[in-house]
Parts: structure tokens; sequence; C-alpha cells
């Protein structure tokens, strides 16, 4: 199954393999201010440890109070200033690379619940809770909501970690630069380091070695659980469980079931558009009587060609930038944020899934392009 036959990533004693193209910058930048911690370390206790000795209270010997040296205090400021402003950079733009995705990423929704991870994929295609298997070699962008409490997500072998908040998205981009081996196991000790071997739902009796993602917000047990209860019927029990697999796989295995799914998609059929397919059918349900997507009609509500990312100047003389949250907060609240120009028409709220939204989102969004 893998085509590659360069070896898998290694870790070292500190840090897991590395199994995104972040993790190479991420792990330098952390080497750099260990290894000066080390030596700045070093260098105090030495000199302590000489003055103890040289300055130790000796019988007859008074002490002598050294004078003002101007030189040695600026030294001492400016050194470490510089030092510091270094440090400050090399994590600034390790931080900047890692949160800003390529714009040719493809989206990946995250569900956040107690205890699980739901992927959602183009057109609505779902994977089996807590497995994410994305294409190798391609850019991915995550966008991530939560449907209860705080939960975070985090994978430590791509070092990537971000909250997913209730009631807004955040989002998280990470590139695999290979696929990960297609090797079964039975324990975790049957696979590679770094990885270990899949829970998969119950009734898939082969289980293949994975990339582990974690939840690293404490999101809560019921009472009385155990911390050795683990996934139930292909669910997991806790906090503590909430774990997940990740498999890089080839894009001609990706994109397969998405553009052919199993029973056919609905009136869509590329695999690029089928989210944008179903926020246009949502559009002409529910959405074309007021709202146009040809540039032009601007009443009774304003035209969805060219909204994305534009700024919005509201009644209030508040404004904001027309994104994705934005996108949801006015179907789900439309008179938070009434746009100048629109106040004699009221638009209803809409009770739409997470996943209707996202499709919308990505219809307007594909309008602007
Ligand atoms: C009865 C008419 C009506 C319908 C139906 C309607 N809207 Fe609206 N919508 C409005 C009006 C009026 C505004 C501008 C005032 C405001 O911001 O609330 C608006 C604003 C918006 C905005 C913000 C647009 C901007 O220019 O900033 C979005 C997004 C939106 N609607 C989405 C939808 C979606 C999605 C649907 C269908 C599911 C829908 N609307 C159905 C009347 C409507
Ligand atoms: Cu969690």
């Amino acid at each position: 199954m893998n085509p590659t036959d360069e070896p898998l990533p290694e870790g070292t004693l500190q840090l897991p393999p590395q199994w995104s193209t972040l993790a190479p910058e991420v792990d330098r930048s952390f080497m750099l201010i260990f290894w000066i911690s080390v030596v700045v370390a070093l260098a105090i206790f030495l000199t302590v440890a000489v003055f103890a000795w040289r300055y130790r209270r000796r019988a007859g010997v008074r002490a002598k109070p050294t004078g003002h040296s101007t030189l040695l205090e600026v030294a001492w400021t400016a050194g470490p200033l510089v030092l510091l402003v270094y440090l400050f950079h090399v994590g600034f733009t390790g931080y900047a690379a890692g949160r800003v995705a390529p714009d040719d990423a493809l989206t990946i929704r995250v569900r956040a619940m107690q205890w699980n991870w739901e992927f959602e994929h183009t057109g609505g295609v779902v994977d089996d809770l807590n497995t994410l298997r994305v294409p190798a070699r391609t850019p991915i962008r995550l966008v991530m909501g939560s449907s209860d409490v705080l939960h975070s997500f985090f994978v430590p072998a791509f070092r990537v970690k971000r909250d997913v908040v209730p009631g807004m998205y955040s989002t998280l981009w990470f590139e695999v630069p290979r696929e990960t081996p297609v090797i079964e196991c039975a324990r975790d000790a049957d696979c590679p380091a770094g990885l270990w071997c899949g829970n998969v739902s119950p009734g898939d009796m082969e289980r293949t070695c994975a990339i582990p993602i974690f939840c690293a917000e404490y999101c809560g047990a019921p009472a009385g659980t155990k911390a050795s209860a683990f996934r139930e019927g292909g669910r997991n029990t806790n906090h503590s469980t909430m774990m997940g697999d990740l498999r890089a796989i080839s894009e001609e295995e990706y994109w397969q079931p998405i553009i052919d799914p199993p029973g056919g998609a609905p009136g869509c059929s590329s695999a690029d558009d089928l989210q944008v397919c179903w926020g246009q059918q949502l559009h002409s349900n529910y959405c074309v009587a007021c709202h146009s997507v040809d540039g032009v009609a601007q009443a009774p509500a304003p035209n969805w060609a060219g909204l994305w990312r534009r700024e919005r100047a509201f009644v209030d003389g508040s404004s904001a930038v027309a994104d994705a949250n934005y996108i949801r907060q006015s179907i789900l609240q439309p008179q938070s944020q009434v746009v100048t120009g629109y106040a004699s028409v009221n638009m209803p709220p809409f009770r739409f899934s997470d996943r209707q939204i996202d499709a919308i989102v990505a219809y307007i969004r594909s309008l602007a392009e």
C-alpha cells in the first residue's frame, strides 16, 4: 500500500517522530531554546559555585564592597535583551507559519463532543467516529467546532494543538509528508515508534497502526467512570479516553469514496464542489426569495456574490468581516448584526445543523471565486 520506501520518521529521547511538515521547524526552535537554557543555566550555576567558594567567610578577612560598573550593567541588560528578542523572533515566525494555512488547503470539518471526535469531509462524508483519514502531501485545514464543552485537538506527532470552543470555529493546519504505513496490529508494541494500534469500531476486526490524536483539555467524565473504561460501542466514555486515530493515505484512496459514495450523492457530482452543491440546494430551498447571488439585486436582502470576506457595516455603527463565524451568526441570530440599509426587512432565524451551515458557508465562499 505504501509506495514510498523512505524510512519512517524517527523520534528522539525528547520528541516524538515528526509526522508533519511543520514539525522540523518547531523542533529546531525547541532544541535551540533548550540548549540556550542549558548553557545559561550551567553558566549561572558555575558562577554561583565559584563565587561561593572564592568569597566564602574566612577568619580575619573582611568583605570589601566593590563599586559600580556601568559597562557591566549595560552588558547584562543588553545581552539578554538581544537574546530574548531573537528567541521571540524564532518563536513568532514559527507560530505564524503554523497558524496560517496555505490557500489551497483542503478543508475538513471537526466536531468535538463529549467524548468523541467526528470528522466530516467534502460533501458531508463522515468517517467512523474518532477516525480521521487525510490525503498525504496535501495541506489540510481543520475547521473545528464543539457541540458541548471546551476541547482541544492535539496531535503530538504534528506538533499542533488548538482549542475547540463551543459556539465558534477555530482552525488548525498541517500537511503529512507521506502515507502512514499500513501495518496490522493487536497492541501498540506492534507499531513503529510514535504510532499506536488504532482502535476501530466494533465488528471491524482489522486494526492498523495510526497516528494518535488526543483531547488536551479536561472535558469531564460521568460520575463513577473508571479511568480504565475505554471505548464502548465505538464511543469514548470519558475525557481520558477522548482520542482518535489518524491515517494518511494516498490522494486517490482519499477521494474515491467522496466522489463516488456508496448510494451516490444526490444531485451533485464532482469532488470539489459537493459541499458547495449542497449549500446551493439549501439556498434555492430557503434563501432565494430574499438573497440573490447574481451580484446585482440588493433587495430585499444583500446579494451573496462577493459577500465572502467583505467588510460589513451594521446599523448600530459597528462592523465585521464576513467570515465563517459571521455567516453562522447571521443565520442563527440574524437580528444580532443588521446590515446597514436593511433595518426594515426582518430575516427569520434558521435552525440549521452545523453541517448545513458549513455547506452554506462553502457556497457563499465559492461565489467569491
Ligand atoms: C425574508 C427574507 C430573508 C430570507 C428568507 C433570508 N434572509 Fe438572510 N438576510 C435578510 C436580510 C433583510 C438581511 C440583512 C439584514 C441583516 O443582516 O439581518 C439578511 C442578511 C443575511 C446575511 C448577512 C449578509 C450580509 O450581507 O452581511 C446572511 C449570511 C444571510 N442573511 C443568510 C441567509 C440564509 C443562509 C438564508 C436561507 C437559509 C437567508 N439568509 C434567508 C433577509 C432574508
Ligand atoms: Cu475533550
